[in-house]
């Protein structure tokens, strides 16, 4: 029965020349071809079906009505398809300028703690973090301050229970590499300490540092100055001097304050050295012969020079801030500028 092969050719192809539709206008020219009035490829097979003899008209009719329906629907959601495809081209103006995304920056902090990195780093120190809650042993006890020290006065420090605190400096990372390893040593301890101080320009209870730390046979103070008169001028620049002056930390024996040259008058005087010229930015000293004992080292074979330095500090200095808080408030005004 030809017409049958006919049905069952329109049947197999019947999605696929209706998806191959690519404009409105080839839609209808395929409504055209299989369900026009006259010569529609469906309406031409229903129009034979007097034709057949009287059985099969039923079934034929039954099959050609479905193939009918089918060829509808699927005609429809093409056309619909098509027809959101329009809407979303009209809601694109692709004339209009491009929205600039808001993009991320490092913050001043963590830049200035990545330029002291690299520095050391480049002098073969190892970077070395360690936990933010100490022990009072870590964190007092093998720096050389024993219980009732001044620098131990629970109003100074955050304590968490009895025993426990939150670092107020990151040496307690120095004596747990000493403690597990020999010399020789060249470590820097980058992080965030705590202490309980009022909060002014320049006091935050939470603030960065970085603490460096050198053990080796022979180590003097001439390694010690050498080491700091190139990180500032590295950090500075060249032409920045630099001022050892004696001073006392309990953990360092000889120790000094080192200050430089104003980077703002050069040392004339200026609102920012308060006029004297110079400019505190770190503490060091020859690590006490104390501190040794407490890890296991032997003070007469090994030496060693260490540096403390605050991170927010250091990036005032270099930038100009006149007040710490600024670094904390996270307002876009002023991190936007770094
Ligand atoms: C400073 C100043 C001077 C220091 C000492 C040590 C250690 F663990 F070796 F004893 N680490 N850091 C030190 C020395 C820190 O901060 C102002």
């Amino acid at each position: 029965m030809q017409i049958m092969e006919k049905i069952k050719n329109l049947e197999t192809n019947l999605k696929e020349r209706i998806n191959s539709a690519k404009t409105k206008e080839e839609i209808e020219k395929i409504r055209i071809e299989l369900l026009g009035r006259k010569r529609g490829e469906i309406t031409l097979l229903l129009k034979k079906i007097p034709e057949l003899p009287l059985k099969d008209r039923p079934r034929v009719g039954n099959l050609l009505n479905k193939l009918k329906k089918e060829a509808e629907q699927l005609l429809q959601k093409k056309e619909e398809s098509f027809k959101k495809g329009e809407k979303v081209l009209k809601k694109i103006d692709i004339t209009l300028p491009g929205k600039i995304p808001l993009i991320g920056k490092v913050h001043p902090i963590n830049q200035v703690l990545n330029e002291i990195k690299d520095i050391f780093i480049g002098l073969g120190f190892e970077v070395v973090v360690g936990p933010e809650i100490e022990t009072e042993y870590y964190n007092f006890e093998a720096l050389n301050m024993p219980k009732y020290h001044p620098a131990r006065d629970e109003q100074d420090s955050f304590y968490i229970d009895s025993t426990h605190l939150l670092r107020t400096q990151t040496s307690p990372v120095q004596i747990r590499v000493m403690e597990k390893s020999q010399p020789p040593i060249r470590m820097i301890s980058p992080g965030l300490c705590y202490r309980r101080d009022a909060i002014d320009a320049s006091h935050f209870p939470v603030f960065h540092q970085v603490e460096g730390l050198a053990v080796d046979k022979n180590i003097t103070f001439a390694d010690l100055k050498g080491t700091l008169t190139y990180f500032v001028h590295q950090m500075f620049g060249k032409n920045t001097r630099l001022r050892f002056r004696p001073s006392y930390f309990p953990f360092t024996e000889p120790s000094a304050e080192v200050d430089i040259s104003c980077i703002i008058c050069g040392g004339s005087g200026c609102s920012v050295c308060s006029n004297k010229g110079w400019l505190e930015i770190l503490g060091s000293g020859m690590v006490d012969p104390e501190v040794f004992k407490k890890v296991g080292y032997d003070p007469e074979k090994y030496q060693g020079f260490a540096f403390g330095m605050g991170v927010e500090r250091i990036c005032m200095l270099k930038y100009g801030i006149d007040d710490i808080r600024l670094f904390f408030q996270n307002d876009l005004r002023f991190l936007s500028q770094f």
